[in-house]
């Protein structure tokens, strides 16, 4: 089908890796409105970049920009994938998902959700019961439904939980109305059921964060200025970043938020590929406590809320210090109006602490270079919580992914008088308590230690039988030959990592080049039992690693659409076939997170933790790659790096 709309402006397409600009939003929008999507009951979850294929980018500079968008026509509760050629001006693809299919939740149904239940008669009473009746104060916040086994005949629905203020600026969530839950129907846009699993009354003691509730601040800490006088190093053309040996291209998703493309480090006068892609795509939130409301809160933030598109718009001097280059990420409401988030990336340097230091006691002479990383980041608000995705690069070819956690506890209450759950933690005397929790990640690395043609080997460190001095060790190294065989858990017993290999990329001791992939301590797996219907829908989630052909359609570890999902779909289908991963284009997925055991000190509003991992030359370089770092400044004017003396 052919459907032709004129561009408001000619589009500077860029780079074929670019984010859809406004204007191509616009252009895809009309193009759809002007044919299948005519109807107003259509609905737009996505527009975004169908990235080529990155084989025709090897061959090809210009590839047609196309639109992958996904659609709802509400009132047949039918979902949509289409795609537009933006470059001919057409429709080139549409097709109804199959039955059931719930794309992810969109921002403006959450509103709607909460308009709407706040005007239906059923909860007003269920909310009255528990003494809420100024509606303003009453925070409805819709979770997705998950999938317990129950068929949800085609309705694509929204679990709400319900929150009060005492007053407009109060924290909700230290008033949850516990065991109460609004069934939603987004496409119906009413509400199918209010259960109610029993009166608990709502926590009244306040927990405010606000400077208004809050004495004043402490004056003790000087300011720390971050200055760069001559500006940062890093280099920006559109999305294309160069900063020391790196490279690499920026790039914005709805679903994953921050995408690195191209990673490239020069090393001498080659420029040598680390990974094609690298990217959040799913995290999984599932909660421990197995009452009736709590057990089915297991949020995928990623395929069922688009983490991206909950970016914050980031602020200087707050949320990022120092010199800042922003991008900015543009996505799409449900009418298909392009929304920018302005500022939604932010890209600084920081300085790093040491990247190698020696004195040498004989000479009385120590060498002491200093470390930064280039730290390209965003923040995205899930409802109560806030996660920071913090790309590292450091000088030395280091990448790494640091994620933090803040914002505030997903809250429950339990009677005061009742005995404490052991599934939480207490926040107060008051009924006030949160449940633990994980939050699981994945992250998918699309790695190409130069070139593509790559093998993953599993590295153990061993204890050998034949072992007289009782005191050796060594490592054991195993290829990871087929997908089902590349399914692994990490085991700080055995020193466990995995390297990424180029065995046709020999080092200066002829030993394939590689990265390595170092679990950290944050190396965690879903809790839940195998046949928990939560282990079922996020698979991944129970294993660390999995290593997968490169195919361009298998993109996200719960599957395309885990939204309700009844389990299956994503990396355990996708290594079902147990194809060969030796030598070629391969994807790393890694999963990892934060083990959440609640703390008092989490609570009203949790200091930030992180986890993360880390990629690391292993053999990539022939010698440590920073013996060129500038010599301190101050090295020699005066004594710092030199001590008096020795021992
Ligand atoms: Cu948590």
């Amino acid at each position: 089908m052919t459907h032709r709309v004129q561009l408001s402006e000619t589009v500077d397409t860029g780079h074929p890796l670019d984010p859809l600009s406004a204007d191509e939003i616009i252009a895809a929008v009309e193009l759809l409105r002007a044919g299948p999507a005519a109807a107003p009951t259509f609905r737009f979850v996505a527009v975004v970049l169908r990235e080529p294929d990155k084989h025709l980018l090897r061959s090809a500079e210009q590839v047609a920009r196309t639109a992958e968008c996904v659609l709802i026509e509400r009132s047949s509760g039918t979902a949509f994938e289409a795609e537009v050629d933006l470059d001919a001006a057409e429709v080139t693809s549409w097709r109804a998902l199959p039955e059931g299919t719930q794309p992810a939740v969109m921002l403006d149904e959450f509103t709607e959700a909460e308009d709407n239940c706040k005007k239906d008669p059923r909860v007003v009473a269920a909310l009255a019961e528990r003494g809420l009746v100024d509606l303003d104060l009453v925070c409805i916040e819709p979770w997705s439904a998950g999938y317990y086994g129950v068929d949800p005949e085609g309705r694509r629905l929204l679990r709400c939980l319900v929150f009060a203020r005492l007053e407009p600026d109060d924290n909700p969530y230290a008033h949850p109305a516990e065991n109460l839950v609004i069934v939603y129907d987004q496409n119906a846009g009413e509400v199918v059921d209010v259960e109610d699993h029993g009166l608990i009354p709502v926590p009244r003691e306040t927990g405010n964060y606000l400077p208004s509730y809050l004495p004043p601040p402490r004056t003790d800490l000087k300011e720390i200025r971050i200055t760069q006088p001559d500006g940062p190093s890093f280099m920006v053309d559109g999305q294309l970043v160069t900063w020391a040996n790196w490279s690499f291209r920026v790039g914005f998703t709805p679903r994953e938020g921050l995408v690195l493309h191209q990673l490239r480090y020069r090393d001498g006068d080659r420029q040598r590929s680390v990974a094609n892609r690298l990217s959040l795509v799913e995290m999984v939130v599932p909660y421990g406590d197995p009452s009736a409301v709590q057990y089915r809160k297991n949020a995928f933030d990623a395929g069922e809320y688009n983490i991206g598109a909950l970016a914050n718009s980031l602020s200087l001097g707050c949320d990022c210090l120092g010199e800042i280059h922003y991008f900015d990420g543009v996505v799409v409401d449900a009418l298909g109006t392009p929304v920018t988030i302005k500022n939604a990336v932010c890209m600084h340097e920081e300085d790093d602490s040491i990247a190698w230091k020696h004195y040498d006691f004989r000479t009385d002479q120590a060498e002491v270079r200093r470390s930064r990383r280039l730290v390209i980041s965003f923040i995205a608000t899930v409802a109560n919580y806030e996660y920071g995705f913090y790309w590292h690069l450091y000088l030395d070819g280091t990448v790494e992914l640091q994620i933090k956690a803040t914002g505030i506890l997903s809250t429950t209450a339990q009677s005061p008088d009742a005995p404490r759950s052991v599934y939480g933690q207490a926040l107060n005397n008051d009924g006030l308590y949160a449940p633990i929790h994980q939050h699981i990640f994945n992250v998918r690395l699309d790695m190409e230690i130069d070139g593509p043609a790559n093998t993953v080997i599993e590295v153990d460190t061993v204890v050998p039988d034949d072992n007289p001095t009782r005191s050796a060790f060594h490592t054991v190294e195993r290829v990871l030959e087929t997908e089902q065989a590349a399914i692994r858990k990490a085991a700080p017993e055995s020193h466990r990592f995995w390297k990424i290999v180029n065995r046709s990329s020999l080092n200066t001791v002829d030993e394939p080049v590689a990265y390595r992939l170092l679990p950290g301590a944050d190396s965690i797996t879903l809790a839940a039992q195998p046949d928990a219907w939560v282990t079922r829908r996020a698979g991944f989630a129970t294993q660390n690693l999995w290593v997968t052909p490169y195919a361009p359609d298998e993109r996200f570890p719960a599957g395309e659409y885990p939204n309700q999902s009844t389990g299956g779909g994503g990396l355990p289908a996708y290594a079902a076939g147990d194809r060969s991963i030796v030598d070629g284009d391969l994807v790393v997925w890694y999963t990892f997170g934060m083990h959440h055991v609640v703390r008092l000190e989490d609570w009203p509003v949790m200091p930030r933790q992180h986890v993360g991992f880390t990629l690391q030359p292993f053999g990539f370089f022939d010698r440590n790659p920073v013996l060129d770092l500038p010599i301190p400044a101050s090295a020699a004017v005066d004594e710092c790096c030199h001590p008096t003396s020795g021992s």
